[in-house]
């Protein structure tokens, strides 16, 4: 048996406060990590102001306007702002060639897809705790019309078919790259002509930790071919090869709506259209993604009209939305989150692998496909009280500040020893800790 963890939450959060401190790059945004993403990414970026509120929140606000500049004119609000031009991260701005849109930003370049619409969900938790209601309502206020903008992008852009689900057109869009459920659509991607480029995610991370080549020329294809497209999102949902109405995303979007709803009626600012968008989708998304058989959550393929049935942590998302009923949370939580085979500890010790330690695709250290995330399981710790596991959510809560004690702020963790993966100094790993013991 190893020692016990102590944790010490003072030094802890010292810690957390200097990684984000060593991270901000000229007080204009917080880069992810050290050395591998070198720019702002979306949802990176709401997490990073929801640590920062606790303790700087004339800087949390800063990072969530900073990230706002990036966005398109269609509202849409994309998943890397490269405010300082071009570094050893690929894809460079001129990679994307965001230009080829008319609805590119001026004056800022950006990647060409989007993240997880995670930020209206940081601002109402900023906003419920804010000691100074009325400057926070001020700032809620003034981000608003840009966060409304981005959703009713998602809303129209991304499900014109009106199904009350949005789709995804890229894996990266999901936040959970190379995730078990994305491996069967992107078989059927088939990068027939390939773009020149060179790799540049193992400059700073182990190969064997990143997503496998074969993976990765799919996602330099479809960039590739969006780019062609100008970026035309009628042209992207009519014809690319990917297009996914993925489980996390669509929770997370149900919930971001919820907390957008709450800091329109605040504002004074109309709510009906977010009612009925909710109740669809809320009715859609247990219709088409809820497996009854398995009593998992699954991600639906929109090409192949078919569901990807993938055990994974994105099942879990829809505690974390309130999508779930209670019978559904019981399922999630009785028959798959304490199954040793799956999620729980037993020759793993850490909570919540990213993948079901008996799915095909299992691989401990391997990016999304089994190592433990921080972000997975705050999300994961949230959803169970909000459902009352309250015991299994703060063993989950213990898990993860004993895996950052043990092995510093990193990207990913090891379920089976808690040893660190992926990039170090890791900005929402830093976050998310003060958020754990705030
Ligand atoms: C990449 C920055 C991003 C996260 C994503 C994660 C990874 C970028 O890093 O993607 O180059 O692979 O998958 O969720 O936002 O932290």
């Amino acid at each position: 048996m190893s020692e016990p963890i102590v944790i010490d939450p003072d030094a802890l959060i010292e810690q957390a406060r200097a990684i984000l401190q060593a991270n901000d790059v000229n007080g204009i945004f917080i880069k992810p990590g050290t050395y591998q993403y070198p720019h702002q990414w979306n949802w990176d970026a709401a997490l990073v102001a929801l640590g920062l509120s606790h303790f700087d929140r004339p800087r949390a606000e800063q990072e969530i306007r900073s990230l706002l500049k990036g966005q398109w004119k269609d509202g849409m609000l994309p998943h890397v702002v490269y405010h300082n031009g071009a570094s050893d991260y690929f894809p460079t701005p001129d990679f994307w060639q965001i230009e080829r849109s008319p609805n590119a930003p001026e004056g800022v370049l950006t990647s060409g897809i989007v993240q997880p619409p995670l930020l209206a969900t940081c601002v109402r938790l900023m906003h419920e705790r804010a000691p100074d209601r009325e400057a926070s309502l001020a700032f809620v206020r003034e981000i608003y019309p840009a966060l409304y903008r981005w959703h009713r992008w998602l809303r129209t852009a991304r499900d014109p078919e009106n199904t009350g689900l949005v789709a995804i057109v890229h894996p990266w869009e999901s936040g959970t790259d190379n995730a078990a459920r994305f491996v069967e659509p992107m078989i059927r991607v088939i990068p027939t002509r390939v773009p020149a480029y060179q790799r540049k995610d193992f400059l700073h991370v182990r190969e064997d930790e990143r997503p496998i080549q074969a993976e990765y020329q799919r996602f330099i294809y479809l960039i590739d071919l969006f780019r062609q497209w100008g970026y035309d999102q009628e042209t992207i949902y009519a014809r690319s090869p990917f297009l996914v109405q993925d489980t996390l995303f669509n929770a997370l979007m149900y919930r971001a709506q919820r907390d957008l709803r709450a800091l329109a009626a605040e504002l004074g600012e109309p709510t009906e259209e977010f009612d009925e968008w909710l109740a669809t989708t809320r009715y859609a998304f247990n219709a088409r993604l809820w497996s009854e058989e398995h009593g998992l959550y699954f991600a639906y393929d929109l090409r192949a009209r078919r569901v990807l049935e993938e055990n994974g942590c994105a099942t879990f998302i829809p505690l974390f939305a309130g999508l779930a009923s209670e019978r559904q949370a019981r399922r999630l939580v009785e028959e798959h989150l304490r199954n040793p085979e799956e999620y729980a500890p037993d020759g793993t010790r850490y909570y919540v692998p990213s993948q079901a330690k008996n799915n095909l695709f299992f691989e401990p250290r391997r990016y999304w496909r089994g190592p433990v995330w921080i972000i997975i399981n705050w999300m994961v710790m949230e959803g169970l009280r909000r459902y009352g596991y309250h015991e299994l959510a703060e063993t989950i809560r213990q898990h993860s500040l004993e895996l950052v004690q043990k092995s510093g702020f990193m990207e990913y963790y090891d379920p089976r020893d808690g040893t660190g993966c992926g990039a170090t100094g890791f900005s929402w790993t830093a976050a998310l800790t003060i958020e754990m013991l705030a």
